[in-house]
């Protein structure tokens, strides 16, 4: 039963609804409890239904069609692995984590639909022998860290409303991994409304809307939204090292990164990343390009055939340098592009996808078969593109690319095991060991190397190394 007040409170709603074509979202208002209609209206008062107007009409999406007056893009430069440029930047990068200046920050608010995995994607048993969760294995690479350089290394995690509750027991559960509770920030995400192919809003049921994740391109409204980004502003963060919830090799705070970052070019850059030279001309990632003096990444699917199999001189790809979401953000830059002066607004992209709702015509719930929705997501490499100064940084695949995305076949937990079993037989052989191998080249053995031994190949040099016997399953 409503009051008085509330019924001119769904009266006035209805009216702005009506405006933006949306009036269908107060069916069945009257048969909720007076709490939940008003949370419901408290709910849409907050929607920005103009934005939500430019969206549906196209404008402020990303558009994949050519824009003739744009110059045609060029591969941006990069660093290479292991040279001398990136080398001789790494002390600037430790000094940074000596003085408590960097941020690790994990994108975690996925939904991990592709995996079939029942928690949040980071509480899935990553590692060979131990099984140890994806957010364990990141944990113990800050800790490790810490101890070598002294800093502190604030650890924020961005989730989603749909999993952070989850997300959070399972941090409290294991004690934090060891890590100072005080030292860890999780915050959730934004959310979007999904809207049918009419451009109409989808409730989820009566009262609720079918919300999904802003994509991880919304890390950087939430990191100002959450009070994150005014935490890492009150310790003193210049640097955010950002990494996907995915990948258990990443290095999670790498010195040679981030003294790349604000080191090179002997001015710092205000968002950098690394990248990986792509397998082949139709391997389906972002490369990293140049076009009018920026940075960006332009999806596979949106380079132009030609130009992705395009080759240089030396035979290997003109467009080489595949994105794999590792970037360093710096906290200035996160601040210019959120703050309250800014006129900046990443694109958002859409996504035509499943999505189970509540019909207000016939009342039914439904579950589809075929994508009948759109989501808008935000993509965080787009913010490179408004970055004043930015670096690419070559890694090695195997070195620090195992995602683990699929429940089978490419980037499963399959594939992801045996290459951090490669990448840590590599380490043993750099540092004068010998590991079995099969007549193929294949590690005969089952190794596990922790974070608190080795977070590179040269922790292990100088270290007593054990004899692997074939089909052994050793923990170092
Ligand atoms: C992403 C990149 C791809 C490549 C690859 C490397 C895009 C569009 N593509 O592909 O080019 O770099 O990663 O692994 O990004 N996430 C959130 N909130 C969201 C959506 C995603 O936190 O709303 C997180 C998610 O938890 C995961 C990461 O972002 O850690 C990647 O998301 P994805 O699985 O959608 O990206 P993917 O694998 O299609």
């Amino acid at each position: 039963m409503s009051s008085q007040s509330q019924l001119s409170r769904i009266d006035e709603m209805s009216k702005r609804l009506t405006h933006h074509g949306q009036e269908h979202l107060l069916t069945g208002i009257e048969s909720l409890e007076e709490h939940a209609a008003s949370a419901f209206l408290d709910e849409l008062d907050e929607l920005d239904l103009a934005e939500m107007d430019r969206l549906i009409s196209g404008v402020g999406v990303q558009s994949t069609e050519d824009d003739e007056s744009a110059p045609a893009p060029e591969p941006a430069p990069y660093i290479e692995r292991d040279s001398s440029e990136a080398l001789q930047h790494r002390e600037a990068g430790e000094n940074l984590i000596r003085e408590s200046k960097v941020a690790a920050f994990t994108v975690a608010g996925g939904q991990g639909t592709r995996l079939g995995w029942k928690g949040p994607k980071g509480t899935f048993p990553a590692t060979p022998i131990i099984e140890k969760s994806l957010f364990r294995g990141f944990a113990e690479q800050i800790i490790s860290q810490e101890q070598r350089y002294g800093g502190e290394i604030p650890w924020y995690v961005m989730t989603s409303p749909l999993n952070d509750s989850e997300t959070r027991s399972f941090f409290a559960e294991h004690n934090w991994f060891g890590k100072a509770p005080d030292s860890i920030m999780l915050f959730p995400q934004g959310v979007m409304p999904a809207v049918n192919g009419e451009g109409k809003m989808l409730l989820e049921s009566p009262g609720k809307l079918a919300l999904s994740p802003d994509g991880h391109g919304g890390s950087l409204r939430a990191l100002r939204r959450s009070g994150a980004l005014a935490d890492m502003q009150r310790r003193g963060v210049e640097a955010i090292s950002y990494f996907q919830v995915d990948n258990p090799t990443v290095h999670a705070v790498d010195p040679t990164f981030l003294g790349v970052h604000i080191a090179s070019k002997n001015s710092s850059a205000e968002m950098s990343s690394k990248m990986v030279a792509k397998k082949n001309a139709d391997e389906k990632v972002g490369v990293f390009c140049h076009s009018d003096g920026r940075t960006l990444v332009i999806e596979y699917s949106d380079l132009d055939p030609t130009l992705a199999q395009a080759v240089r001189a030396d035979g290997r790809l003109r467009f080489l340098s595949g994105s794999i979401a590792l970037h360093v953000l710096g906290v200035d830059f996160v601040d210019r592009l959120t703050g309250p002066e800014s006129t900046t607004q990443l694109p958002f992209h859409l996504a035509h996808k499943k999505v189970p709702f509540w019909d207000p015509m016939t009342h039914a719930q439904v579950t589809p078969e075929e994508p009948n929705g759109i989501k808008f997501e935000m993509f965080v490499f787009d913010a490179l593109s408004f970055a004043r100064n930015s670096i690419v940084l070559e890694t090695d695949r195997v070195e620090e690319f195992a995602p683990i995305k699929n429940a089978d076949g490419d980037d499963s937990v399959v594939t992801s095991k045996a290459l951090q079993i490669e990448r840590s037989a590599r380490w043993i052989e750099a540092a004068g060991g010998v590991v079995p191998r099969t007549s193929d080249g294949t590690v005969d053995a089952i190794i596990e190397i922790e974070p608190s031994t080795a977070l590179e190949a040269n922790h292990l040099k100088g270290k007593s190394l054990p004899e692997i016997t074939p089909g052994q399953s050793i923990v170092l």
